[in-house]
């Protein structure tokens, strides 16, 4: 039993050959005289007519005998048929029933009953048949094969780094800790500290997709506990050069997603609108003041509030970059300015009043570099095999890390992160 063909495949071309589709029953209509059956697959949906008088008495029995949601291959004559969704239907001679789904279900994959996020995550292999959730997933699959292209074709080498780890890296308070023998250990927060490591190599230039995983205990529509972060660091680089390698993927990304996913973001009603180019850049300081002048107070050396960012958000194109923060809220990493040390080589890149990606020219002096953690009131000893690398030889180097579902929210229009992952981890919920 071979699919010759997936459900848009099958177009008034092809009328009076027989094919064979295999999906999902999303529909049935028994109308006595006639059966309408309607089956999904992955790429839309194809109508089955079965009139009394033309197909055999066993077949019409098979087709009754269906249930919502299981599994089924059909193989039939295509017929052109103006009423039929893409203008051809198919006249079944065989029917294999391949899995008989349970009644009722959990959810209504065809949404005649709307349901609420919880019931959908709970069944998510339910919501997913849904083509606008697979919409979402299909258009995030384009961007990361959009940045896996852009790093190699810019010279950069991917890196897979340890997830579990004996240290923080943005900070003590957000670290998952677990058993790791007889050893103290975390979920990894970042790679910050590998793809550090990684310039004193000489590999010049890495990038890395991975799970980082986050304590915080934030229930909000843009934090996970689990989420994906693309990073990269290169060598002999500052902030102006890596903020422009930032720029310049994520345009690439709006571009391919507007090629590739046009019918993705139809069905999910979304615009994605290339962006104007370069972004533009605020600072800090310039930042403090747009805020304060829309009425929310902001004190200079505080991170943004969440009012802050809508306020900033307001006034800034789409894309911009967030500049020359105080060295005093940012990780212990960061460079600060030469001229002006309480500001720092740190950037942010936010979309409209959501951050994006963070990063920043890094210290690299091994000196400066414990003077820091220290300043930070954070244990030197722990970093001993980071610090390490910066004794040998550790060339000037600078990185981001982008939240790839917050990417992906920006890219599908959809305001709660959980939309933009399969199988979500928040404060609430462990499985599926
Ligand atoms: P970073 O840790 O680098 O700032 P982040 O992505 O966690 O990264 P955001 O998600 O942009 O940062 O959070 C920034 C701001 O969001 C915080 O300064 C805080 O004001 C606000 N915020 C965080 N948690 C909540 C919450 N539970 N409710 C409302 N606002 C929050
Ligand atoms: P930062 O902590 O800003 O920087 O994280 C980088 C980006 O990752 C995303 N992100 C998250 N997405 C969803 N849920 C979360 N809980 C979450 N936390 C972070 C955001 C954020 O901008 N080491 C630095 C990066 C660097 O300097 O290279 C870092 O981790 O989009």
């Amino acid at each position: 039993l071979r699919r010759t063909h997936y459900t848009k495949e099958v177009t008034p071309e092809l009328k009076g050959e027989d094919v064979l589709i295999m999906g999902w029953v999303h529909e049935i209509r028994d109308l006595g005289g006639i059966i309408f059956v309607v089956i999904r697959d992955r790429e839309g949906r194809i109508q089955i007519t079965a009139p009394s008088k033309k197909v055999d008495a066993e077949i019409l029995e098979d087709l009754r005998a269906l249930r919502k949601e299981s599994v089924v291959a059909i193989k039939g004559t295509v017929q052109e048929a103006g009423k039929a969704p893409n203008g051809v239907e198919i006249i079944p001679a065989e029917i294999y029933m391949l899995n008989l789904a349970n009644q009722p279900l959990p959810m209504d994959p065809t949404e005649k009953v709307k349901a609420e996020i919880d019931t959908r995550l709970d069944s998510r292999f339910l919501d997913l048949r849904k083509a606008n959730v697979s919409a979402i997933f299909k258009i995030k699959s384009r961007m990361f094969h959009t940045v896996r292209d852009f790093f190699y074709k810019n010279g950069f080498v991917e890196i897979n780094t340890p997830k579990l780890v004996a240290s923080a890296t943005e900070g003590g308070t957000e670290l998952f800790p677990i058993t790791y023998f007889e050893k103290e250990a975390f979920l990894g927060q970042s790679p910050q500290l590998y793809k550090q490591i990684m310039m004193a190599s000489g590999m010049d230039r890495v990038f890395e997709i991975g799970q980082i995983f986050r304590a915080e205990e934030h229930d909000t529509l843009r934090h996970l506990n689990e989420a994906v972060s693309i990073d990269m660091e290169a060598s002999f680089m500052d902030d102006e050069d890596v903020m422009k390698i930032l720029n310049d993927m994520i345009y690439q990304v709006i571009v391919d997603v507007n090629e590739d996913c046009s019918d993705e973001l139809a069905i999910l009603e979304h615009e994605m609108p290339i962006p104007e180019e370069p972004f533009a850049k605020v600072t800090y300081d310039e930042a403090v003041d747009i805020v304060n002048a829309k009425g929310v107070e902001m004190m200079w050396g505080e991170d943004l509030s969440r009012a802050a960012e809508k306020a900033l958000g307001e006034e800034m194109d789409d894309f911009y970059f967030l500049t020359e923060w105080p060295s005093e809220i940012k990780p212990f990493y960061v460079m600060p300015n030469a001229d002006d040390p309480v500001k720092s080589h740190a950037f942010d890149l936010m979309y409209k009043n959501l951050e994006l990606s963070s990063g920043a020219t890094r210290v690299h002096q091994y000196d400066v570099l414990v003077k820091q953690i220290e300043e930070r009131g954070l244990n030197v000893n722990a970093f001993g095999s980071y610090l390490k690398a910066f004794e040998y030889g550790m060339p000037p180097h600078a990185g981001w890390g982008v939240g790839a579902d917050r990417l992906t929210m920006v890219l599908t229009g959809v305001e709660n992160i959980r939309e933009t992952v399969l199988f979500p981890r928040d404060r609430h919920r462990l499985t599926p």
